[in-house]
């Protein structure tokens, strides 16, 4: 079970008297490198959390650090977060794992099926805020905080303990890392994301920022686009959409971020066969909606999801455990979803008729 911070707004002092942020740093004296890692496919919320924290690392103890990448990044903005803040990271499975590292763990909790590797005998530390609990057992440092909308605010409450100077290219990753967090409606922020966000604004590059959000898209993006658009079916207040083939994970959160702003719907997921893997992606529209947990139930022992109240995904390996075709596993899908939502048995509305689609297809 997940230890969870008994009072995540305790101003950072906790228990001992230390800040949460002292005993972070105390605890990494003996180490002679400090390995920040997250979770596959990182995201700009993984990516300004190992950043802020090597920075923090490097500022008061003067240790070197290294930030790892999990896995491809392909969304297209995650792409150009890391060029245009040239961030340096070193393949996970390329790391030389010494006795003396510290690794610590931001974005993500071991165990949720989230990573390529099993770091549950060298994990210092884990700092997160997602819903779904992982295996925290002999970590010796845990913040974990649910309330907060991003990682990157727990950080840069950290940063701003430490009365650390924040560089403008570390500035610019953390605001965008919590932005990126706080996307749709309702948000999904408290108070810290916001006073983290008017804190780091004044010391952000604005262009580089505006440039990250813009990023130019792949063809592929519009290929997929156009398969979820097809294959859309509407049931009650859910909008269900299946992409065949998918060249990358993140096609499925861009599909549903866009999908949940139908004024018709309040969930929105969508499904799509990437190499070995039907990933999920899942958005409510709602508050309260554990969309974290929704998602788990749904997936059940067929593969591994997780997430926060509004947005969650997960992914289900293509062997003998899932159905045998895409068709039946899609079909299944549907079912739990139904009923996990209450949602009755009924035939599903096209988000766009047929005959639309049809007409199109002819001329
Ligand atoms: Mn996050």
């Amino acid at each position: 079970m997940a230890r969870r911070s008994a009072d995540p707004d305790c101003n950072g002092r906790c228990g001992s008297g230390l800040r949460r942020s002292d005993r972070f740093l105390q605890g990494l004296h003996a180490a002679k490198r400090v390995i920040f890692v997250s979770h596959i496919h990182p995201d700009p919320d993984s990516l300004g959390s190992m950043l802020g924290l090597a920075h923090l690392v490097q500022h008061r103890l003067g240790k070197p650090t290294v930030m790892t990448r999990d896995g491809p990044i392909a969304r297209p903005e995650n792409r150009a977060m890391v060029e245009v803040l040239k961030l340096d990271l070193k393949p996970i499975e390329s790391i030389d794992w010494r006795e003396e590292d510290a690794v610590v763990m931001v974005d993500s909790q071991p165990n949720t099926g989230r990573h390529s590797q099993p770091y549950t005998q060298r994990l210092y530390a884990v700092i997160d805020h997602h819903d779904t609990p992982g295996d925290l057992t002999g970590v010796p440092f845990v913040d974990i905080r649910s309330s907060h909308g991003a990682t990157c605010t727990v950080v840069t409450r950290y940063l701003i303990e430490q009365q650390a100077p924040i560089p403008e290219r570390v500035a610019t990753a953390l605001l965008y890392g919590i932005e990126t967090e706080m996307t749709g409606y309702p948000r999904e922020a408290g108070p810290a994301d916001d006073e983290a966000l008017l804190f780091l604004y004044p010391l952000a590059d604005k262009d580089r920022i505006a440039q990250i959000r813009n990023a130019r898209l792949p063809q592929s993006h519009f290929g997929c686009l156009l398969q979820a658009l097809q294959s859309s079916f509407i049931y009650d207040r859910l909008i269900i959409s299946w992409v065949d083939e998918m060249p990358h994970p993140e096609h499925a959160a861009e599909i549903v971020d866009f999908m949940i702003r139908f004024d018709q719907v309040d969930w929105a997921v969508c499904g799509g066969v990437c190499g070995q893997k039907f990933v999920l992606s899942l958005r409510a529209a709602i508050e309260n909606a554990h969309a974290g947990e929704l998602l788990q139930q749904v997936v059940g022992d067929m593969g591994r999801a997780g997430g926060h109240d509004r947005r969650a995904g997960g992914c289900i390996p293509l062997t003998s455990t899932a159905p045998s075709t895409i068709d039946e596993l899609q079909a299944r899908l549907r079912r739990r979803f139904l009923k996990a939502l209450g949602i009755e048995e009924c035939r599903g509305q096209r988000l766009v008729p047929l005959r639309n689609i049809l007409q199109n297809l002819q001329s």
